[in-house]
């Protein structure tokens, strides 16, 4: 029976007739099977019997170890077969997969967020639809004040507002978190401004606060500068301006020297040779009041980055524009992986 069997399983040539040689053995009615039921054990001495029953065994275990010996062929004959038919040539090589790549804001927040991370600072991301009282109130802007005009709003049917800047976590992390704080919050902010090279409605700012006791000026310098070094990979030259925002006190404008023409005077710096890079300064007492902290135990720093201004200096972007723009050439420069 093994015999023909094997005859019969070099003939398959295909799947269907390997079930048909499986039949002919192992169906209900097959050789084996039938030699099996039709076989009078009655007659046959007890010896017989158990030596029979042995070699019925073999010969049904050998049977099915030829038939799955026989499928393993087949099936690779019939993979083979589609290949050719489906005109596959494995030996080719692969098609080039299109990757994509992290968008330079995005690429610009990861590295910033790391740096951070390295100083003790906490990544916060709080909410683009605010509340009007952590966006101006608690921030030291009552209702009348003229600074609520330097940041053209966009309100809500409902009373709130898309945050004109990352600064309205200042308040909600010092109510979540409590002194002393390190904290950072990147984010998206929006303004109701005409746009032109320099100017979007939607853009990124990232924030840091730090509040903890005996906080001054110089703890500021100090981050700020080991920051930016990080950022641009060299030394930089920094200096501070006053400028005024309602819930810093004394307020500055930190410039950088100019990275393109080292301070001569270039169009980059519109020949003046500093960059206007991060407003800054010391948390106005108030806030720290609106945030439950007491500002005669704690003092602290706070800045309000361009993320967006930053990559577009960091990677030499011409214009605002195309950061939105959805055109994939743009993108495409950029790295795949940070
Ligand atoms: C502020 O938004 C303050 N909240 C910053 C601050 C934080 C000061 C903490 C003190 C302490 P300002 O309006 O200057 O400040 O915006 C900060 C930065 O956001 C700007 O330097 C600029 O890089 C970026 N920015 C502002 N408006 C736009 C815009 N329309 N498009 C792109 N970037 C913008």
């Amino acid at each position: 029976i093994l015999q023909q069997l094997r005859q019969d399983l070099d003939a398959a040539q295909d799947s269907k007739q390997l079930e048909q040689v499986r039949i002919k053995y192992l169906g209900r009615k097959g050789l084996i099977t039938t030699l099996a039921k039709s076989t009078d054990f009655s007659r046959l001495s007890p010896e017989e019997k158990r030596s029979f029953g042995q070699r019925l065994n073999t010969l049904k275990s050998e049977a099915e170890r030829l038939l799955a010996e026989a499928a393993a062929r087949i099936q690779a004959l019939e993979k083979d077969r589609v290949r050719r038919i489906a005109g596959l040539d494995l030996s080719l090589p692969s098609i080039d997969r299109r990757m994509g790549s992290i968008h330079p804001i995005a690429l610009v927040q990861m590295e910033l967020e790391e740096i951070f991370q390295g100083m003790g600072f906490r990544v916060l991301t709080g909410y683009e639809v605010e509340l009007e009282y952590y966006n101006f109130d608690a921030l030291n802007i009552p209702p009348d004040h003229p600074a609520r005009d330097m940041q053209d709003t966009f309100w809500l049917e409902n009373g709130m507002l898309l945050r004109t800047h990352t600064s309205a976590n200042q308040v909600r992390a010092l109510e979540t978190y409590g002194v002393p704080l390190r904290a950072i919050f990147p984010g998206r902010c929006f303004r109701n401004e005409a746009i032109d090279a320099s100017h979007e409605n939607t853009f990124y700012q990232l924030e840091g606060l730090l509040v903890d006791r005996d906080i001054s000026v110089a703890h500021l310098i100090a981050v700020m500068k080991t920051l930016l070094s990080q950022v641009f990979r060299r030394e930089v030259t920094v200096r501070l301006r006053p400028g005024f925002f309602p819930f810093v006190e004394p307020g500055f404008e930190l410039d950088v020297q100019c990275l393109i023409c080292g301070g001569k005077g270039c169009s980059t710096c519109k020949q003046t040779g500093w960059i206007e890079l991060i407003p800054c300064g010391l948390v106005h007492p108030k806030v720290l009041e609106y945030g439950r902290v007491d500002p005669q135990v704690y003092s602290g720093f706070a800045f309000g980055m361009g993320l967006t201004r930053l990559a577009m200096m960091k990677y030499g972007i011409p214009d605002i524009r195309l950061f939105n723009s959805g055109d994939i050439r743009f993108y495409e420069q950029f790295p795949a992986a940070f």
